[in-house]
């Protein structure tokens, strides 16, 4: 009898065992998944639909939109990993080439933006977004009379104010916007709902618009999406990033030109806080490299090894790396990012 009881209780305790096990495996996949998607973001709108999505939903699809013009730099790659860290696992990617974004924000004519737009998808393919990424031009579907019904439903909904305000980050002569201003935010919205976006990608500097497409997208009967922003950072003088004061590595610079910007970077010894060449390691180099391996000279301990970007923001936080060494280390591993973007351009 007691052995009967002891047998039944112990294949229950297998069954609940292995059942529990399974639970715990998928939800360890689960949280594996939202940890990647997260990782290196300033914010998710909202941590939990992003949840929701990655735990429940098939079939998701992310974008992130680019004005083709100007030379692409590092500032435009964070959210272009961001996207890769999506597509591994398991999501849908759209790259959107905002062409008519760009003429409406005045940035060039309509066959200089073009040229552009070829280029960064030749830049972003090289990168890692080749196979199963769906690249889109804005020129390809914002003509089509829907896709206006949507923006004229959208001026109707949407008052001046908010749509001006929602461009205080993103557009150029904010004190006296034109109309075409006023339209862009709607254009964005439409953009996720013509798309039939379920996240969102972009700077933080896209906050506001995102914000507006969430509310209104809602009210107008299509998804709201999750927005995923990547934190805006720093030039490498600590300035704001910005092609004109040449403090950003651009991906056409040559290995000579990486070396020279990163030796004259901005970088206080022994100081974390606000440290361009810290954030060159944190956002681009410990998310592509397991490994990063800085040399030192002997008398400092010699080359060291680190697997982790907290360790190494202690480790010169605490006087135990040199801004040198800090650099060094930075401008090989950049390199070595920017290098094969490079190569594939020029065989192309
Ligand atoms: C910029 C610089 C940049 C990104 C953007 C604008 C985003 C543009 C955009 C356009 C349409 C969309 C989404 C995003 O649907 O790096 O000036």
């Amino acid at each position: 009898m007691r052995s009967a009881i002891r047998r039944t209780t112990s294949s229950t305790s297998v069954r609940i065992h292995s059942a529990s096990k399974r639970a715990f495996n998928s939800i360890n996949v689960i949280n594996v998944k939202f940890q990647q998607v997260m990782s290196n973001v300033e914010e998710a709108v909202t941590e939990g639909e992003l949840a929701a999505l990655l735990d429940n939903e098939t079939n998701i699809t992310a974008y992130a939109g680019y004005e083709p013009s100007g030379e692409l730099h590092l500032g435009h790659l964070l959210t272009a990993y961001k996207l890769l860290d999506l597509q591994s696992v398991g999501v849908d990617v759209i790259v959107l080439l905002a062409d008519l974004h760009a003429y409406m924000n005045e940035k060039g004519t309509m066959d200089q933006i073009r040229d552009w737009a070829d280029h960064y998808q030749k830049c972003f393919s090289a990168l890692g977004l080749a196979e199963g990424t769906r690249f889109v031009r804005g020129s390809d579907y914002q003509l089509e009379p829907e896709y206006t019904r949507l923006i004229l439903k959208l001026a109707r909904h949407t008052t001046l104010n908010r749509a001006r305000r929602s461009m205080d980050e993103v557009s150029r002569n904010a004190e006296d916007p034109v109309v075409s201003q006023m339209i862009y935010p709607l254009m964005q919205t439409a953009d996720i709902g013509y798309l039939n976006i379920d996240i969102a990608v972009g700077g933080i500097d896209q906050r506001k618009i995102h914000m507006l497409a969430r509310e209104e997208l809602h009210s107008m009967g299509f998804k709201s999406p999750v927005c995923v922003h990547t934190p805006i950072l720093l030039g490498l003088d600590a300035n704001k990033m910005s092609s004109s004061r040449d403090n950003i590595v651009a991906i056409g610079d040559s290995a000579e030109s990486i070396k020279k910007k990163i030796q004259s970077a901005y970088c206080p010894p022994r100081t974390a806080e606000d440290n361009p060449l810290l954030q060159l390691y944190r956002y681009y180099v410990f998310p592509q490299f397991k490994q990063v391996e800085l040399e030192r000279p002997q008398r400092y301990g010699g080359p060291i090894c680190y697997e982790d970007f907290s360790t190494l923001e202690l480790d010169y936080a605490v006087g135990k790396l040199h801004p040198l060494d800090l650099k060094n280390g930075a401008a090989t591993y950049i390199e070595r990012i920017i290098g094969p973007i490079r190569s594939a351009l020029r065989s192309d």
